[in-house]
């Protein structure tokens, strides 16, 4: 019988409150909500989660913001664990010290997202079985350990320069980092905190800050079939109807199902593109919801989802905005949405008027929920010409393109010397305006947190991802840009990471047919000295 059984949770409308909740569950305990300030002052254990964008969850308007003196009374009282919000200078005001964004002049990438591991100081407690095991951050704001705050902090983070990935104070404790996005390593702080009786006194497991580890992706573009099956399907250069007399979409398996086994398999991040969401309505397509409820019930990393994000408006004349798709997709049990189509349209109008008008799905939901949040999906197709001039994109010259072209010739079909990475929507069916390199610079100004690139030259064929526009799109922009389309083996990945700035890597065929398990991947770069988490 447990000592503890029954959390507090308290929701106040900003943060990622389901994703805790299913890690409370999973564990094992109750939950009861906060209802009543009594709840809070009675609770033995009290959890509250931060928030991806403190000002507008914080100020007069924002769900937060009666809170404010309640939140500082709880901490004087000294039961609190949270993330994100309690760092915030302008937040609480508890803890003394700076807190600021990362520097990108620094040479490093802003948000800082992803995998690191933490010099954990003495009297932890909650981390004592983290040792140099990797836990997930995504913040752009980080709080400077000094003589100040030095007495509060329980571990620090390095990531450019070192920031308090935690702190501790009596029985009060708060993560800058992600436990229910951690993996079992998260899920064993949750369980230190709430039950700190249960666990074997181990000796603490010691652990030394590394650098930011690379990112193993599954990705898993999610349709429905012709018999109406919500299915996991896998496509050849975008096309994802078998080559037989039936021409059906590709089965590869249910989708929860997948994402719960690549999860046990060692997957970093789970990402969900829901590919013929540009005709539905997401919204409309509550399947897409139940997968995202089902699988962040029992999978413990950051899931993105994507698919139709953009305003609607249904056949009653309804009008929802993205901002309601987006929120639907949080509560749902997402942690990042992906923007395909709409982001090109959102940029191609912003480099035509250079005004940013607010209104896009992107800048919305960046501002809302944060740019950390915001992931803008790319699917660039290559596009040959004779002459740089010839369009108004940045063009390659094409013998610089990696000899290892990937199965494309190195000149274009007619001997053209030239190319450049046009950008498509609709699930690639059209080709826009705008390139890959100019796309990846507005969206950047616009908000979002990180690239999916994909390339529809490479996307199912194997043969490596397309180095030379990774190498383009990673060098161009400050956030994380995430390789995708035509990995095919454990050495496609570490050639990526070595010779690009890429910080994650994502793969489909490979993962769905069984081919390579994540985990050879994964040794195949620790073999290589590129960190990652094992
Ligand atoms: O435009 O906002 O509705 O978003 C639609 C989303 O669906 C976009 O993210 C777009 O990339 C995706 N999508 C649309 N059509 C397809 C398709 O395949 N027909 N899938 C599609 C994109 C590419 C990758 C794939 C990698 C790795 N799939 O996600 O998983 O290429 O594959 P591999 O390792 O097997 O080579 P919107």
């Amino acid at each position: 019988v447990r000592a503890l059984t029954l959390v507090t949770l308290l929701d106040y409308g900003a943060g990622n409150v389901c994703s805790i909740r299913n890690a409370l569950r999973h564990l094992g305990f109750s939950i009861k909500d906060v209802k009543t300030p009594g709840d809070i002052l009675n609770a033995d254990r009290l959890i509250f989660t931060g928030v991806g964008a403190f000002a507008p969850a914080m100020d007069e308007n924002g769900p937060g913001f009666a809170l404010l003196p309640l939140l500082n009374t709880i901490i004087i009282y000294d039961i609190i664990y949270s993330n994100c919000v309690f760092m915030s200078v302008k937040g609480l005001g508890v803890i003394p010290g700076t807190v600021g964004r990362f520097d990108s002049s620094a040479g490093i990438r802003v948000p800082h997202i992803g995998l690191n591991a933490l010099q954990v100081g003495k009297d932890s407690e909650i981390l004592d079985d983290v040792g140099s095991r990797h836990v997930y951050f995504v913040h752009s704001y980080r709080a400077i350990p000094s003589n100040e705050n030095k007495d509060w902090i329980s571990s620090t983070c390095h990531y450019g320069e070192s920031f308090i990935s935690s702190i501790r104070r009596g029985n009060v404790h708060a993560v800058q980092f992600h436990p229910e996005k951690s993996g079992e390593v998260g899920l064993s702080v949750l369980r230190r905190f709430l039950d700190p009786q249960s666990p074997s006194k181990q000796k603490p497991m010691e652990g030394k800050a590394s650098k930011l580890a690379k990112r193993v992706i599954a990705c898993l573009d999610v349709r429905t079939n012709d018999k109406g099956d919500l299915v996991v399907t896998k496509g050849d250069q975008y096309d994802v109807r078998e080559q037989s007399n039936e021409n059906e979409v590709r089965n590869l398996g249910k989708p929860v199902d997948l994402a719960g086994q690549y999860y046990k398999e060692g997957a970093d991040e789970i990402s969900f593109l829901n590919i013929t969401g540009f005709r539905d309505f997401p919204l409309g397509d509550l399947p897409m919801i139940q997968v995202l409820r089902y699988t962040s019930e029992n999978v413990f990393v950051p899931l993105t989802v994507g698919g139709g994000i953009r305003d609607f408006t249904d056949a009653t004349g309804r009008y929802y905005s993205s901002l309601e798709v987006a929120a639907e997709y949080f509560r749902s049990g997402a942690d990042k949405i992906s923007i395909g189509s709409d982001a090109v349209y959102a940029a191609e109008e912003f480099i035509k008027s250079g005004v940013k008008t607010g209104k896009s799905s992107l800048e919305q939901i960046s501002r809302v929920y944060g740019n950390q949040a915001v992931v803008v999906s790319i699917d660039p197709r290559r596009v040959y010409v004779n002459h740089p001039d010839d369009v108004p994109y940045k063009v390659m010259f094409s013998p610089l393109f990696s000899l290892l072209c990937h199965g494309l010739n190195e000149h274009g079909p007619n001997g053209e010397e030239y190319a450049w990475y046009q950008c498509t929507v609709s699930g690639g069916r059209e080709g826009r305006p705008i390139g890959a390199y100019e796309l990846a610079k507005a969206v950047e100004e616009l908000g979002a947190g990180e690239i999916l690139l994909n390339c529809i030259d490479c996307d199912g064929q194997g043969k490596g991802f397309d180095t030379d526009l990774v190498k383009l799109i990673s060098d161009s922009v400050g956030i994380p840009v995430i390789a995708s389309s035509g990995a095919g083996t454990p050495e496609h990945f570490s050639e990526v990471f070595e010779t690009t700035n890429a910080s994650d890597a994502l793969a489909a065929g490979i993962f769905h047919r069984k081919e390579v398990p994540i985990q050879s991947v994964k040794e195949h770069l620790v073999e290589k000295s590129i960190e990652v988490r094992m």
